[in-house]
């Protein structure tokens, strides 16, 4: 075998461990009673999601890519996401925390003696390039992600003993615009080792000129249009978005309250805490964010406007993996990977700019676009349907960026998140455009 896939491989060896340690640091702070509760009828048992990632690696990995499926066919079935709704998922006979262990180990252990003979050269599209590979890496960050948004809704108490610190703002960008110049640019990818089956293919575009703001709107910014009385002014709403507050009673993002008629406090991970004005707003629905933008003068921008914003080098007539180039993350770039808690204050990762100038494109809060969650020109599902194709042109929205609890593999310029428009349990916010 020559070096070069020596190397991948054992990457790849490192990357599944460092992901499975991340799996494990989270369910380590929960209690085995939490971990078996539903503790919303959205998100499953976290438990659940524990088994599920190792049935989906023992799935994709062991018996589709190599024809060695380990478990008897209740288990798959018990972790088919697309046979159990979430509100079934408690009532199943899921492993508990020690036998779910083994069983992650008895599939890792196989999926690492596969990963020694797999020849990532081949023909078979799964295992080219090590495509499965990263496809279940890209799961197991998913839902890391997925599981803090639980912990989040369950109100118990988390807090890493290290959280990451994020640096300073940047008061002068809150509030600023930046002009995305007119013209085609190139949108989505053909790479086929990373990306999953909604980003492909690449497909020109033509999205003419625009503004954007240069950061996600704030909790002050939001404050004022809450203050104003946006949630009781039928005409900024969407006509479904209004149904909905007022059948849900919704008068502010999940979370906010007020201590007192005079303040405004929200709740992190179980510690109550006064809204940092500087920072991001953040679990807002997208009805929310389109009657914000709305009350704002402005509108959401569209999801090829946000790829361009965050991608597309006029000076070169490229586009970048990354806003700010083709450098993997670091920190002083992003606020990724789960330790800071928290979207940073505006401003504070001025590395991580776009060509356009665009700050936070990636990190800190997802982003809503205008955009319905629809296939590309050219679109082939790969390697199944219920990835992305069943989700297809039926009421979801797109969401862009990734947030402070989104892993540094599991987001790029290309990736395509989606959600109902009334959803707030993700770490997302917004920004607003202007044509
Ligand atoms: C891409 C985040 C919408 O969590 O519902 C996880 C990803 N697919 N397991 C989800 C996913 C299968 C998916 N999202
Ligand atoms: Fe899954």
């Amino acid at each position: 075998m020559d070096t070069k896939r020596a190397v991948q491989k054992e990457m790849l060896a490192r990357r599944l461990e460092e992901a499975r340690g991340r799996t494990r640091f989270l369910l380590g702070t929960v209690s085995d009673e939490d971990l078996a509760v539903q503790h919303d009828p959205i998100m499953s048992p976290l438990i659940w999601d524990y088994g599920h990632i190792g049935n989906y690696e023992e799935l994709w990995l062991l018996e589709k890519a190599f024809g060695r499926g380990l478990s008897d066919r209740d288990l798959y079935d018990m972790y088919d996401a697309s046979l159990h709704p979430r509100e079934e998922r408690p009532s199943l006979n899921l492993l508990d925390r020690a036998d779910a262990g083994l069983y992650l180990d008895a599939v890792r252990g196989a999926a690492l003696d596969a990963l020694e003979e797999a020849d990532l050269e081949g023909e078979d599209p799964l295992l080219r390039d090590g495509f499965v590979y990263n496809m279940i890496l890209q799961h197991e960050y998913q839902h890391n992600e997925t599981m803090l948004q639980t912990l989040q809704l369950s109100g118990s108490r988390y807090r890493p003993d290290e959280p990451a610190k994020l640096p300073a703002g940047d008061p002068a960008a809150e509030g600023e615009m930046v002009r995305v110049p007119g013209g085609p640019f190139v949108m989505g990818t053909d790479d086929r080792a990373l990306a999953l089956d909604n980003e492909r293919g690449a497909h020109e575009v033509d999205v003419p000129g625009f503004h954007l703001d240069k950061t996600p709107v704030t909790n002050r910014a939001y404050l004022e249009f809450v203050e104003d009385g946006g949630y009781e002014n039928e005409n900024l709403w969407d006509p479904k978005g209004w149904a909905w507050v007022q059948s849900e009673g919704i008068t502010a993002p999940k979370h906010w309250y007020q201590p007192d008629p005079h303040s405004w406090w929200t709740v992190c991970f179980g510690f109550d805490e006064p809204l940092r004005m500087d920072a991001p707003v953040v679990h807002v629905s997208w009805f929310e964010a389109d009657a914000y933008a709305r009350w704002a003068g402005k509108r959401l921008p569209t999801e090829a406007e946000w790829e361009k914003a965050a991608s597309w080098d006029p000076e070169t007539g490229t586009g970048r993996p990354f806003p700010w180039g083709h450098e993997p993350w670091s920190p002083n770039k992003a606020n990724l990977d789960q330790l800071a808690l928290r979207p940073a204050p505006v401003g504070s990762h001025p590395a991580g700019a776009s060509p356009c100038g665009a700050l936070g494109m990636i990190g800190d809060v997802w982003e809503w676009t205008a955009s319905e969650f629809s296939p590309y020109p050219n679109f082939q599902s790969f390697p199944y349907k219920e990835y992305s194709e069943i989700f297809f042109d039926d009421g979801y929205k797109i969401l862009r960026g990734g947030s402070w609890a989104t892993r540094p593999g599991a987001v790029r310029n290309t990736f395509r998140n989606w959600d109902f428009p009334i959803r707030r349990q993700l770490f997302v916010g917004f920004r607003c455009a202007k044509s």
